[in-house]
């Protein structure tokens, strides 16, 4: 096996080998497919994990003609990173979902109104993100499917209703959904892998206190804040006010510890219109397996305008890059 294989393929990999159906299966595949560096030394692996996809998608399509069943919860990823949006009922779920995106949500006063996910892609800035909204989950049952996508997220958002009281018990059940799967919901955006595979695995986990509009959400945060305190960052919101909704993209932007890079082709200007989305702390050989699976292998040389360099500084292939920084590869 070669010795670069991310942490992010790594844990695709985990998810594989635990996958209970077909859907997960094919979900964590093209997930391993998505992160692997794009090089000559893995190219076989990549061949085989694209027989696997083709094979899974087989399996995954086969009952859906013989019977109509289909895991609607297995969304395959888009954008910059997947973030599920899960809570008890009522609490504003699609309400969110359905502010910050074109996906047609159904809200409704009434509990369990969404009974299936809908995904849509909201934005910060040029980074596109995409969100999934969820039918609600309760103490007692959660939705077939959902702990697989909760699994294959790359961010969760736990939604809370802070203008009711039972907001602990709500933002408890959550979290021991989450648990339950052995997942550890972590606030920090580079969360360490734990050693022991048999520990818990770090998830990215955003907590929305919504409906802070209401008289009681206050006293209801308060309480949350302070009998709640498992390191996951609580931040109040209001769909009706819009407060910490619409500057929610930029959040979740930083919660999934990704940054944008343009490609300048040489001699041409810069593509501002379309970055590439890379995991922080990548650098120029990475981008370049992110353009073309061939290019690391190609690469000659490269140059850089943004941060820490001056415009058009010739890089190793080592370099480091940051968020919003222009390259131009030659092949
Ligand atoms: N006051 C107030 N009401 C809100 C806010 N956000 C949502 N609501 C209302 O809360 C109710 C439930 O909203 P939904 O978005 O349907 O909630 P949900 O979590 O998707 O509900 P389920 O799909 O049943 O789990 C609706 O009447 C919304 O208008 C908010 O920020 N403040
Ligand atoms: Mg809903």
């Amino acid at each position: 096996m070669p010795a670069n294989l991310t942490p992010d393929y790594l844990e695709a990999e985990q998810r594989y080998r635990e996958a209970k159906t077909p859907q997960e299966e094919l979900i964590a595949l093209e997930e391993m497919l998505r992160t692997i560096p794009k090089h000559k030394g893995t190219a076989k692996i990549q061949a085989d994990l694209k027989r696997k996809i083709s094979q899974a998608k087989d399996v995954v399509a086969a009952p859906k003609k013989a019977t109509g069943a289909v895991d609607p919860f297995a969304i395959p990823h888009q954008g910059a990173g997947q973030v599920i949006l899960i809570g008890t009922p009522n609490t504003g779920k699609s309400s969110i979902v359905g502010a910050l995106t074109k996906a047609t949500v159904k809200i409704a006063e009434w509990p369990f109104s969404t009974p299936l996910p809908v995904p849509g892609m909201c934005h910060h800035e040029d980074v596109p993100i995409q969100l999934i909204d969820t039918p609600p989950l309760t103490v007692e049952q959660a939705p077939t499917g959902m702990a697989g996508a909760v699994y294959a997220a790359d961010a969760v958002v736990i939604v809370l209703d802070a203008s009711e009281g039972s907001i602990l018990e709500d933002a408890e059940a959550c979290l021991n959904f989450i648990k339950a799967r052995k997942l550890k919901p972590v606030s920090e955006p580079n969360p360490a892998m734990p050693e022991d595979p048999a520990e818990p695995k770090p998830k990215r986990c955003l907590i929305l206190a919504n409906k802070c509009d209401h008289p009681a959400a206050a006293d209801n945060i308060e309480m949350l804040k302070e009998f709640f305190n498992v390191g996951v960052r609580i931040k109040p919101c209001s769909v009706t006010t819009g407060e910490g909704v619409t500057d929610l993209p930029k959040d979740l932007f930083e919660l999934l510890h990704v940054m944008r890079v343009y490609a300048k082709p040489p001699g041409k200007p810069a593509d501002m219109d379309a970055p590439f989305i890379l995991k922080v702390g990548s650098n120029v050989l990475d981008m370049a397996g992110t353009v073309h699976r061939d290019l690391p292998d190609k690469l000659k040389s490269a140059r850089v305008w943004g941060t820490g360099v001056h415009d058009g500084q010739q890089v190793q292939r080592d370099h480091m890059l940051h968020d919003k920084d222009v390259v131009e590869l030659q092949a």
